[in-house]
């Protein structure tokens, strides 16, 4: 008996995890400071590691501190390949409740939801959260990418500033080797599929009234680094004619940025989120500005357009430069799974919608590798996220896992023939 209705999650329980783990780094009127292996994320994990093994999951942590919680079948083998749903537990600065929080938690009651349904699934099943989504440390989804061996030379002693920690600083201080850090790498041939739910972080399912957005693709981002040398020097006794202020050079490249991302015309958006200025004192003349910038695209061939203008721009400011932090995503869902949980929605009487996602997720990854993957989005309310007023309606939540269980388990069947 293959009834896959007879799975149902239950939406108080997944409520009542949400609001749980919106307790960790939650400070009043600053939404959520929950980074990458602070003491809220590692409280946080800690947490999320005991209501993992109350639902039955056998839970470990690899050498990248992604946490790992595994559902092997009552029968057959358990060393087959898997089918995996998870996400990130930590936040941005200042972030919201739901962001990545909805999509381990989602993934935890649709494991539940599942074993409890009492069907027979064959395969192994596992819920992963991944360590330093955000990048909050340096490149971000550094957890997905360590798993398939994708870190970049030297990121994990590199940090987003002056006096911040880095990854290796982090990752000792919790205990790891970072030594070792190749023992968190497994083979794609390890899993048949990954599924991340997600909040959209937009407007679009909001505005449609419709609850879950079937993702089709992840857009292009690049992130940059941008520092502008000048020469500190006494604010009250230097000539105007005579001062190299690195922060006015700065400002003129950050008002070039905007205009030629504008330019560029709508398929692209560029930030610069982050900023640093040395030494930052009222009376001394800034010498150094260090600028982070995040530019995305559904089009690379514009992405990459829009970055060498902005090259221009840095190389011609004079002593600045720019590198390259990273650059990911412009991947696309398995049309399989896709229309799994189309077929989900129909069965459930769920209204979707197909859409892009212009934010990144550690769903990224996998295609990278060949493993077929998905994302099941649901509406925020107001379309905000990355603000403490990002916010959800839990029966949204509750339709997301539900679509998350059912698509997972009609992706095992389909596997036993
Ligand atoms: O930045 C992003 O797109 C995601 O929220 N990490
Ligand atoms: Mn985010
Ligand atoms: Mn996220």
């Amino acid at each position: 008996m293959r009834d896959i209705a007879k799975i149902q999650v239950q939406e108080g329980r997944l409520r009542q995890d949400l609001l749980d783990l919106a307790r960790f780094g939650e400070v009043p009127g600053r939404g959520i400071m929950r980074t990458a292996l602070s003491d809220a994320d590692l409280a946080a994990r800690q947490w999320f590691k005991e209501r993992m093994k109350e639902a039955g999951l056998e839970v470990h942590e690899d050498a990248a501190a992604n946490l790992i919680g595994r559902m092997n079948p009552v029968v057959g083998p358990t060393d087959g390949p898997c089918i995996a749903t998870g996400s990130h537990i930590d936040s941005v600065a200042q972030g919201g409740r739901f962001d990545g929080a909805l999509g381990i938690c989602a993934g935890l009651e649709a494991l539940r939801a599942i074993r409890e349904s009492g069907l027979l699934i064959l395969c192994p099943l596992e819920l992963i959260v991944f360590t330093d989504e955000e990048g909050s440390h340096f490149a971000g989804t550094f957890g997905s990418r360590a798993m398939f061996n994708l870190l970049q030379e030297g990121e994990m002693e590199r940090s987003r500033g002056t006096g911040l920690p880095t990854l290796a600083q982090d990752l000792n201080r919790m205990g790891k080797d970072v030594e070792k850090i190749s023992q968190a790498a497994r083979s794609p041939s390890e899993f048949r599929a990954f599924l991340e739910v997600h909040i959209e972080q937009g407007p679009v399912l909001e505005s449609m009234g419709t609850p879950i957005g079937i993702v089709e693709g992840i857009v292009h981002l690049g992130r940059y680094l941008i520092r502008v040398e000048g020469k500190t020097g006494h604010a009250g006794t230097t000539p105007m004619h005579l001062r190299d202020d690195a922060l006015v050079k700065a400002a003129g490249i950050i008002t070039a940025v905007n205009e030629a991302v504008r330019s560029a015309g709508p398929e692209i958006v560029g930030t610069i989120g982050e900023f640093q200025v040395h030494p930052g004192v009222i009376n001394i003349i800034p010498g150094e500005v260090e600028m982070a910038l995040d530019l995305r695209s559904i089009k690379k061939t514009t992405l990459e357009a829009v970055k060498n203008t902005i090259q221009e721009i840095v190389h011609y400011t004079g002593n600045a430069r720019m590198e390259t932090i990273l650059t990911k995503g412009g991947v696309r869902m398995d049309p399989g799974i896709m229309e799994a949980i189309e077929i989900s929605c129909r069965q459930r009487g769920i209204s979707f919608q197909r859409m892009w996602s212009g934010a990144g997720h550690d769903a990224m990854t996998f295609p990278t590798q060949n493993i077929p993957t998905g994302m099941i989005f649901i509406p925020c309310l107001a379309g905000e996220s990355h603000c403490p007023d990002e916010d959800i309606r839990f029966e949204d939540a509750a339709i997301g896992a539900q679509m998350l269980a059912d698509t997972m388990v009609s992706m095992a069947f389909k596997g036993e023939k």
